[in-house]
């Protein structure tokens, strides 16, 4: 057993020479040391088969030479290690000439959708439900349905682009469509907002785009006043706004309410001055709006006797604008990154 012990101790500082990773070291103490098979692991097992002196002698002389193997073992790793990480140093060198990486872009919400966010915030806290409508329209729900008979003027100034073959179906020119739809799904009372794009074929100039976004409002209960209407466009405005606004109230014509209000705002990106936002008036056509006119309480299948309500159409885009001074309403389509990254 001796012979056997100066055998293994040479074969194992041989292996030990021998290997340059330290994977290839763990391989060798493997070899040796494993507590299953290993070969010094062996020869301790068969040390309980000496007896006597023999088992002094031989048992001290196998705990030295474990004992100066661990050690060999030891040594041998940390060299190993040392010299890894001195061949990192070597190659990995830092270049302080190198242009800095871009960095990385974060991501925010369009100013639109963040005024759509808040409107929508605001009308739930006020008890209202949020729906959607559909943008390819009905001929009934865009026009008839809000009173505008197909012979009637008030088509032309919604001129919109219609589906070739399919006369029955436009894109919507406002969302006062869902006005109809509501009631007719929800019955009454009602508090509602419809956020959506809506599509005229017109010219675009600062304050006018062929393709826009407007919120749509509408309350249906007993007894609403003019009051109600008026009280809930100043909290509208001054929940998105933040600010006191001034507005002025005037007689507009929409053939779906009776009576019919122009609501402006004083335009808050030349402080009425007159600019492209306000057409150079000095004032913004910002909400329309009026109480609900008894037949399209009817076509709504509820019965105006009974119920009377409020609507308004706000132009969404135009609130955008002055809430942070937008001087021109393209900029909020055109996908420009340096207009973008300003929210
Ligand atoms: C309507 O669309 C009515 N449906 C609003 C309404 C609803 C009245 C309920 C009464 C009751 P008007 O065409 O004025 O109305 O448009 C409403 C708002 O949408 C305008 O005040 C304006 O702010 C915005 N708007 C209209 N056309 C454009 C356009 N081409 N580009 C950008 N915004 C527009």
């Amino acid at each position: 057993m001796k012979q056997e012990l100066e055998n293994l101790q040479k074969d194992f500082k041989k292996a030990v020479d021998d290997v340059k990773d330290v994977l290839k070291l763990d391989e060798v103490y493997q070899r040796f040391f494993s507590r299953k098979s290993g070969e010094m692991t062996n020869i301790m097992k068969n040390l309980k088969e000496l007896t006597g002196d023999a088992r002094k002698e031989i048992g001290k002389l196998a705990n030295e030479v474990k004992g100066e193997l661990e050690d060999i073992y030891g040594k041998k790793k940390d060299e190993l290690e040392n010299q890894k990480w001195d061949e990192i140093a070597q190659t990995e060198k830092i270049d302080i000439t190198q242009p800095k990486l871009p960095k990385k872009r974060k991501g925010h919400l369009h100013p639109m959708t963040i005024v759509h966010n808040e409107l929508e915030d605001l009308f739930t806290s006020m008890g209202f439900m949020v729906l959607d409508g559909p943008e390819l329209e009905s001929d009934f729900y865009n026009f008839e349905g809000l009173n505008i008979a197909k012979t009637h003027p008030a088509r032309d100034s919604q001129d919109t682009f219609f589906i070739k073959n399919k006369p029955e179906w436009v894109m919507r020119t406002h969302t006062s469509p869902v006005q109809v739809r509501a009631m007719q799904k929800y019955g009454a009372p009602l508090r509602t907002v419809v956020t959506g794009r809506c599509f005229r074929n017109e010219s675009t100039d600062a304050s006018h785009e062929h393709t826009f976004y407007q919120m749509e409002g509408l309350v249906i209960d007993r007894e609403i006043s003019i009051a109600n209407l008026i009280g809930t466009m100043k909290e509208l405005l001054q929940g998105v706004l933040k600010r006191e606004v001034e507005v002025r109230l005037r007689p507009g014509y929409f053939p779906f309410v009776e009576p019919g209000f122009e609501l402006d705002m004083k335009c808050l990106v030349c402080e009425g001055q007159g600019c492209g936002a306000c057409k150079h008036s000095g004032w913004v056509e910002t909400l329309p709006c009026g109480l609900v006119n008894p037949k399209v309480i009817e076509h709504g299948g509820l019965d105006p006797k009974e119920w009377t309500g409020f609507a308004f159409g706000l132009g969404s885009m135009r609130l955008c604008m002055q809430k942070y001074g937008v001087e021109d309403i393209r900029h909020l389509h055109a996908g420009d990154m340096k207009f973008l990254e300003q929210f």
